[in-house]
């Protein structure tokens, strides 16, 4: 009989499938991959949690995953091909395929945000065009409301930024609301609150909440793989691995500037085709920080940025 189904879980070969609804009434399998597909892919991001497939039931009562569905979206620690799955697949590294939404997650005290971070992590969502949702947790620890005032600019180009916290039950239902037949990949620096977040959202997944370091006030440890819980009123969460290896280095530094959605626009109004918003005459981005459209930490941010892929890029050769 032929099954379809969803990855939710992939460790070491061997996935579990939440099976759509069959004659057998089969709820969920476990299933290795066709040795004929392992055969034509030789990688580790075949198959991803968040991959719908089809596949076979093997005597066994195990499955065998015979088919991949093209993925509609990938979270990846590299560019995702515009041409599909296939020929990327020999630098992309999958995390989870197929995702609706990123949530970023940030405390506003323990560990301290970093706003630096949070641009890096825009970029990534932004090169794998992604929706992005920016949460800032532990708002019970920003008595006066600093953090808060600090994420203000996200919100003004466009970011959606909920406000949270598990301690004061503030935000959960918008959170909630947010999450509802969607797959949502939640990522942000251990400590921060992702796995009490999920919790509060959906109380039977007992995910487990870790010791935050009194010494260092980081996480002590980290998820280790990803995978996708289902939630009650539809939908499915992914508490990621730490974000860490999320580095950005497959990216030109000439193109940072498309992944700032503030930036984006004006860049075809700058003098030069080729400007690096740094110092050129007539450079819109210039302009447009000299009377505030864009913020200075922003810019900062492309700054840092462009110098550090300069950097990359004049070491590689
Ligand atoms: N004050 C406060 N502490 C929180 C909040 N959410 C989580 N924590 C604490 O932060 C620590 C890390 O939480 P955890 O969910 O494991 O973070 P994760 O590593 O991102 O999954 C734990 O000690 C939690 O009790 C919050 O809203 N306010
Ligand atoms: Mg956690
Ligand atoms: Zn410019």
């Amino acid at each position: 009989m032929s099954l379809s189904g969803l990855v939710t879980k992939a460790i070491s070969g061997f996935y579990t499938v939440d099976l759509d609804p069959n004659r057998d009434g089969l709820v969920q399998i476990t299933a290795q991959l066709a040795g004929r597909l392992k055969q034509e892919w030789q990688q580790t991001s075949i198959v991803a949690v968040g991959d719908r497939v089809t596949l076979v039931e093997n005597e066994d009562g195990t499955g065998t995953i015979d088919h991949i569905e093209p993925r509609k979206s990938v979270l990846s620690r590299t560019r995702p091909s515009p041409t599909g799955r296939r020929q990327s697949v020999d630098q992309e590294q999958v995390l989870v395929a197929n995702l609706d939404q990123v949530i970023f997650v940030f405390a506003a005290k323990n560990p301290s945000p970093n706003l630096r971070k949070l641009d890096r992590f825009l970029i990534v969502a932004e090169m794998n065009n992604l929706n992005t949702i920016i949460c800032l947790n532990k708002v019970d620890l920003d008595k006066k409301g600093k953090i808060r005032q600090r994420l203000q600019i996200y919100e003004e180009i466009g970011y959606p930024v909920i406000w949270t916290s598990v301690v004061d039950d503030q935000g959960i239902g918008e959170l909630k609301d947010y999450l509802t037949n969607k797959i949502t990949v939640f990522s942000g620096s251990s400590g921060v609150g992702k796995s009490s977040l999920l919790n509060a959202v959906e109380p039977g997944l007992g995910l487990k909440v870790n010791q935050v370091s009194k010494a260092t006030g980081k996480g002590l440890h980290t998820t280790r793989y990803a995978e996708l819980f289902p939630l009650e009123n539809g939908g499915y969460v992914a508490d990621t691995p730490g974000i860490r290896g999320l580095a950005l280095f497959d990216i030109e530094y000439t193109e940072l500037d498309a992944y700032f959605r503030e930036m984006a626009p004006l860049v075809p109004e700058c003098q030069f085709s080729d400007c690096s918003h740094k110092h050129e005459p007539g450079c819109a981005i210039i302009a447009a920080v000299e009377d505030g459209r864009i913020s200075p930490q922003r810019y900062d941010s492309y700054l840092r940025l462009r110098d550090e892929h300069e950097q990359i890029d004049a070491a590689s050769y």
